[in-house]
């Protein structure tokens, strides 16, 4: 049974208490992270969590724990839960009070839950490539905030689902920002291209850690938004994120991306990627 931790306690999820009073539940006043376990190990877990002091900051939210007691509270889940490959889940809220639109006085302490699952790497998408449907991006403009408000993430992903694709393009007035929960990106002519860091999208960690690949790679990256017509003219497309790792892209609202199969740069990014998680896993 899945261990889960609450306020300071771990227990499993017949023991669990969440109050009906929780700004999480009531408005979606917290923050929130997902941690990529490998081989038992946190990965990138130092970046998630300064993510998540970052959101709360963003949010005005004081953090009831330090980063080391986090790392530890994940450590902990990880163990407890005997995780070799999967995720840590994270959240923080502003605490439980009588519901009403501002802050709680300062002594409702925030609420911090979390758990960890087995969850294997996607190898269908990642080996073989996933079809994307471009959807409005309507979600208010503090995208790089990760935050529990997700019903702008939630309806573009059940759109693109219900017309057969694994993610939805999210663009705003035909500019692509991001994906519903990863980032975006084009390549063309030997460039890989992905929208800037503003508050129109998350900085996603996987987007960090790919376009130091980039670097270490020597494949030229520009930072510049482009166009849903600019995304179907692109070599390769592929998406990042913390579960989906680097999953290629071979087609958009059912239109082919460039050859309509794995990319050369593409593979040579999921070959870094792959390379620099624990070895026995990348194996697999
Ligand atoms: N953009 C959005 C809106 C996201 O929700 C996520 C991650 C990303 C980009 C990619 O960021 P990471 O590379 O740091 O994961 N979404 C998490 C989620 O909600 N489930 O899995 C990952």
């Amino acid at each position: 049974m899945t261990v889960y931790f609450i306020d300071g306690q771990f227990t499993e999820r017949d023991g669990l208490a969440i109050s009906i009073d929780d700004r999480g539940y009531y408005f979606g006043d917290g923050v929130y992270e997902v941690i990529k376990v490998y081989g038992g190990e946190l990965y990138t877990a130092k970046e998630h969590i300064d993510r998540l002091f970052q959101s709360a900051t963003k949010i005005k939210m004081t953090m009831p724990y330090a980063e080391v007691q986090l790392m530890e509270i994940a450590r902990e889940l990880v163990a407890k839960n005997n995780i070799l490959v999967g995720h840590v889940y994270i959240q923080v809220t502003r605490g439980s009070a009588t519901r009403m639109h501002q802050f709680p006085d300062p002594t409702v302490p925030p609420v911090v839950t979390g758990y960890a699952i087995n969850n294997p790497r996607p190898m269908t998408g990642i080996e073989n490539g996933v079809g994307v449907k471009s959807v409005a991006d309507v979600r208010w403009l503090r995208c790089d905030i990760k935050s529990l408000n997700l019903l702008g993430n939630v309806l573009a992903k059940q759109e693109a689902l219900e017309a057969g694709c694994i993610e939805a393009l999210l663009h705003r007035d035909g500019v692509v920002t991001e994906g519903s929960s990863s980032n975006m990106f084009g390549v063309k002519d030997g460039t890989v291209y992905t929208h800037p860091v503003t508050n129109l999208i998350l900085n996603g960690i996987t987007r960090q850690v790919v376009l130091g690949l980039c670097e270490e790679q020597g494949i030229p990256v520009v930072e510049k938004s482009f166009t849903i017509d600019e995304a179907f003219e692109m070599d390769e497309f592929f998406l990042t994120s913390t579960t989906s790792e680097v999953t290629p892209v071979i087609s958009i609202d059912g239109r082919p991306v460039g050859s309509g199969i794995l990319g050369p740069l593409t593979m040579k990014l999921q070959k870094a990627f792959s390379s620099q998680i624990p070895s026995f896993i990348a194996d697999e």
